[in-house]
């Protein structure tokens, strides 16, 4: 059979400044972290040692010119184009933000722009990071410099990069700087940042610009074990938890009340002023990215819970192995075609069917260098992957989906936060020491499906 997608299609990939660009000027809390506790990060690998985009970013062009993308994600570096945050904008960055754009836009590949991939500024984060009010302020001005400065030439703004990851990372579980375990520091720095979202939101607004303004939010699909109802109110916390967030703050302007009540009834709200309110709906969006990766399996509790332990989310349900599930191995994730289906199902029924695109999917696995045929990964299964969500996608856009495109995670091999180098996503292959760059097979199969704006599939 033959997917053929709408006119005009973005085909592309995402990546992130911090991921890719290497060393800067300008500290971030993963500096900071990689400095004191190395041994957090995969193989003792830091994010100085990326793929190097800050030199190579004109060829890396156009080897994403290669791959026929029309429109292509990164994020700017904050702390590279405001070091400590608040003051001085260093003008080299502006030169090497300005000469990415440009390049991009001169070779047709429309450039989509995030001001946040989970890279704090080190001076702010000094501060309380997304704890401080004022760490919200200095991003809405940073923002605002951003707006300025690219604006003209740059007409898909994000504000955030799954902004949830944060809020898991660095105040639940342990995955990221500052390593705190504490629920309502993380429900602060999560009501925090839908503030900074809004805030940024009304600084576009108000400047007028050409184009228009989003978030990224990684959505993660909550499916209860059965249907009795223990395990669907726990499927249905998780998503209130994870997923309604961030969807309803952006989408709807306001928290869940049932959010607001749960967190109320166990003392673990943020502090609220009374213009919060007004701000948040003001902070509705143009456009949504959708990164997913995996869905969420959950059934009720199997035991009490231990009333000295901290609060979590995982008071409220168990996560639960679906027997049979297909999984990534290498990432640990499971691999779920139809739930990109049942996501843009959700935002087309309940959400008013936004503007949408898929911004991020893909699949990290370790050593890739075993599928090498003749001097190429042959990596089948990252196409079988792409297809399979493709054919669900496709499905969606059919059946009246407001989907847009898909952006693949990502276009060469990059960094990926404490995982470091181990699982590879890329549709380049990078080698670390020579830092030479080789398609690999999905490179060549996306480029031909971008380029054919369809693909054949049994
Ligand atoms: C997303 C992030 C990316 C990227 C990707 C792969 O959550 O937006 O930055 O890293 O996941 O995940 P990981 O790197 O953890 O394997």
């Amino acid at each position: 059979m033959k997917y053929a997608f709408p006119d005009n299609f973005w085909w592309g990939s995402a990546s992130s400044a911090l991921q890719t660009e290497g060393a800067r000027e300008g500290e971030t809390t993963w500096d900071y972290w990689f400095a004191r506790e190395p041994n957090r990060f995969h193989n003792g690998v830091g994010p100085q040692q990326t793929s190097t985009f800050y030199q190579h970013w004109k060829t890396d062009i156009q080897l994403l010119k290669q791959l026929n993308h029309n429109s292509f994600r990164t994020s700017i570096s904050w702390a590279r184009l405001i070091p400590d945050g608040i003051g001085e904008v260093n003008p080299e960055a502006v030169d090497f933000y300005n000469q990415v754009i440009d390049e991009l836009n001169e070779q047709g590949i429309t450039p989509f722009i995030t001001l946040f991939h989970f890279d704090m500024p080190m001076a702010m984060q000094d501060i309380g990071g997304w704890e401080n009010r004022d760490v919200v302020d200095a991003y809405a001005r940073y923002a605002q410099i951003c707006f300025e400065l690219f604006g003209d030439r740059v007409l898909h703004w994000f504000t955030f990069n799954e902004p949830i990851v944060p809020v898991e990372g660095g105040y639940l579980y342990d995955f990221h700087y500052p390593n705190v375990v504490d629920f309502q520091r993380a429900a602060t720095v999560a009501y925090h940042t839908v503030l900074a979202h809004a805030k940024a939101v009304q600084a576009y607004r108000a400047g007028h610009y050409a184009g228009e303004i989003g978030i990224v939010l990684n959505l993660t699909p909550s499916y209860p074990r059965s249907q009795n109802p223990a395990d669907v109110k726990a499927a249905h916390i998780a998503d209130l938890m994870f997923n309604r967030s961030f969807l309803d703050p952006v989408l709807r302007g306001e928290y869940p009340a049932d959010l607001v009540a749960l967190l109320k009834s166990y003392d673990q709200l943020p502090a609220c002023k009374p213009e919060d309110g007004f701000l948040i709906a003001e902070g509705k969006i143009d456009l949504l990215g959708v990164n997913y990766y995996q869905p969420r399996r959950v059934k009720c509790r199997d035991s009490a819970v231990n009333p000295q332990a901290p609060f979590m989310p995982e008071w409220f349900f168990d996560s639960y192995e679906m027997p049979g599930r297909k999984m990534n191995p290498y990432r640990g994730w499971e691999i779920y075609e139809p739930g990109i289906y049942d996501i843009l199902v959700n935002l087309r029924d309940n959400y008013g069917n936004p503007r949408c695109f898929i911004s991020e999917n893909g699949m990290g696995v370790e050593n890739e260098q075993r599928f090498i045929e003749n001097g190429q990964i042959n990596d089948r299964y990252r196409i079988d992957f792409i297809s399979e969500h493709l054919s669900w996608l496709h499905k969606g856009i059919s059946e009246g989906c407001n989907c847009l495109g898909y952006h693949m995670w990502t276009f060469i091999d990059n960094w990926s936060w404490c995982n470091a180098y181990k699982n590879r996503y890329g549709f380049i292959q990078l080698d670390l020491k020579t830092q030479q760059r080789t398609i690999k097979k999905s490179g060549e199969w996306f480029a031909a499906t971008a380029l054919n704006n369809s693909f054949d599939k049994e």
